[in-house]
């Protein structure tokens, strides 16, 4: 036995991070069902590195030092569960089981009390970055105990992405609490494409301009506080041309987004904490809605628009209110979706510390930005921070762009152009800095229909009226 890491499961994900380990000079086990997959690895990049290649479970259990540590990067779901029972009988107290796949943390929670009950460590972690972030480093997100940290920690941490020298990789928290912030990081990148697609939309129905014409604006956009790994494709994405029919390349993309269901899992959850996450949840109903293709055809034929077409007479001025209103929406997006985290973790005692959060995202993943270091410094400032908008500098920053945002949204309006996910964040930053809101008409309904009661902004207590008797006021 001398492998100190062992990986099973050789897909693409799988591959790229056994070899990710085997160049940071780890001696790696690896092991796929099928033989074909560790052989095409051996073949391909056995020369990368010092691989410890086994056909059978058994024999890859075997080839690990103690305590073991296994990899699994199989296919989420039943094939998880599939490599867990197999791997079961073969451990032993104190090995440590780590799940890399794209795992719904409920199965996570599952899984690790199962493994804890036989004294085994059971380490569900979000992995992001797809093939070239596993291959030369991701974020990423473990759960699990702190004492399956201390050892597997430092290998991890080598083979994350570094930003300024820091690893791309720190423990998340106990039992599910990795895979669910994974899960909230996929959200929020539901919610910064939607919101760049729909700036890119705004400025080519609002200027005319061509897709590389936007394209330019993104790579200017991309020198500024939007510096993002997704506003860098955009860009790219936005000046490439079809090469059979040489039209832009975005003109010819049908335009149905599909998805595999991370963002569906993140609203689910927003509901079932009350957490209204709402630029998530319309970035995932615009998906919806554009593949609802009958719909479509039904809206197309008979919705009138009666709407006003733009007349943009100062460009620059009308791109600068874009950028800025692109740039608000995206900090409530990432507001809310921290909002999620901290409710999960009270609620399940992970005790995530949002500011480290916030500090691995910033290399490896999707949504790598150079915003997320004004997340780290608000957290840090104030860990318990209960509304990162509230954060003085993001006060400042969406305060400045606040004008340029509300003209955006009410330009989108009076033009017809749908921007859900811009016009429901300025409603929720309206809404949040409320002094009242008309939910006292709504308790008032409650109450009046089905006796749900109500408080009184005067004194304490829970009170119902007789509506259907003499309307009095009744402790309840
Ligand atoms: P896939 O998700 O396509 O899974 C293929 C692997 O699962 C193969 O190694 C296959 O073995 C194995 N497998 C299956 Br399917 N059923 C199995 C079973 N019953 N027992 C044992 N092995 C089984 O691979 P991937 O695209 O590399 O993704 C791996 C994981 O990483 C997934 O959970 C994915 O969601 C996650 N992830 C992917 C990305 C990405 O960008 N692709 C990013 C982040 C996370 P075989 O070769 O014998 O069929």
């Amino acid at each position: 036995a001398r492998a100190q890491i062992g990986v099973t499961g050789l897909a693409v994900m799988g591959r790229n991070l056994a070899r990710n380990f085997a160049r940071h000079g780890y001696t790696v086990a690896v092991h796929n069902r099928s033989f074909a997959k560790t052989q095409s690895l051996m073949d391909e990049a056995g020369d990368e590195g010092d691989f410890v290649p086994s056909e059978s479970m058994a024999d890859f259990v075997a080839s690990l030092e103690r305590p073991r540590k296994v990899v699994i990067m199989v296919k989420a779901g039943a094939a998880t569960d599939a490599v867990i029972d197999e791997l079961l009988p073969l451990l032993e107290e104190g090995d440590i089981v780590v799940d890399a796949g794209n795992a719904h943390f409920p199965d996570t929670i599952r899984r690790e009390e199962a493994l804890r009950a036989r004294g085994l460590h059971f380490v569900g972690t979000g992995v992001s970055g797809g093939e070239e972030g596993a291959l030369l480093g991701p974020s990423i997100m473990p759960g699990g105990t702190r004492e399956s940290y201390a050892s597997l920690g430092p290998i991890l941490e080598a083979i994350s992405a570094k930003v300024d020298g820091t690893p791309c990789c720190t423990y998340v928290g106990p039992g599910g609490a990795g895979h669910f912030v994974k899960m909230v990081h996929n959200g929020i990148e539901y919610a910064d494409m939607q919101l760049i697609a729909e700036a890119y939309d705004l400025l080519k129905q609002g200027l005319g301009a061509s897709a590389a014409e936007i394209g330019q604006i993104f790579a200017e956009w991309n020198t500024g506080d939007l510096e993002s790994f997704l506003i860098e494709i955009t860009a790219d994405v936005l000046q490439h041309v079809d090469a059979e029919t040489g039209a832009a390349f975005v003109d010819i993309v049908l335009d149905q987004a599909e998805q595999k269901g991370t963002g569906r899992w993140t609203v689910q959850n927003g509901l079932d904490l009350g957490v209204p996450i709402t630029g998530i949840a319309e970035a995932t109903f615009a998906r919806a809605l554009s593949g609802s293709v009958p719909q479509r055809e039904a809206g197309r034929a008979a919705l009138p628009a009666h709407a006003t077409a733009l007349e943009i007479t100062d460009r620059e001025a009308f791109v600068e209110d874009v950028r800025r209103a692109l740039y608000a929406s995206k900090v409530v997006a990432y507001s809310q979706g921290f909002d999620q985290i901290a409710a999960a973790s009270a609620e399940n005692d992970w005790d995530i510390d949002r500011g480290a959060m916030a500090r691995i995202w910033r290399g490896g993943c999707i949504i790598r930005a150079r915003f997320l270091n004004r997340i780290t410094e608000a957290y840090e400032r104030d860990p318990q921070l209960s509304l990162l908008l509230a954060d003085p500098y993001f006060t400042d920053a969406v305060g400045e762009g606040l004008a340029a945002w509300r003209r955006v949204v009410a330009q989108a309006a009076t033009a017809g152009i749908p921007a859900p996910a811009f016009s429901s964040s300025l409603s929720y930053y309206d809404g949040v800095r409320a002094e009242r809101l008309p939910a006292a008409l709504i308790q008032a309904q409650r109450d009046f229909f089905g006796a749900h009661t109500y408080r009184r902004t005067d004194r304490d207590g829970s009170f119902h009226t007789l509506w259907s008797g003499d309307r009095t006021e009744q402790e309840a």
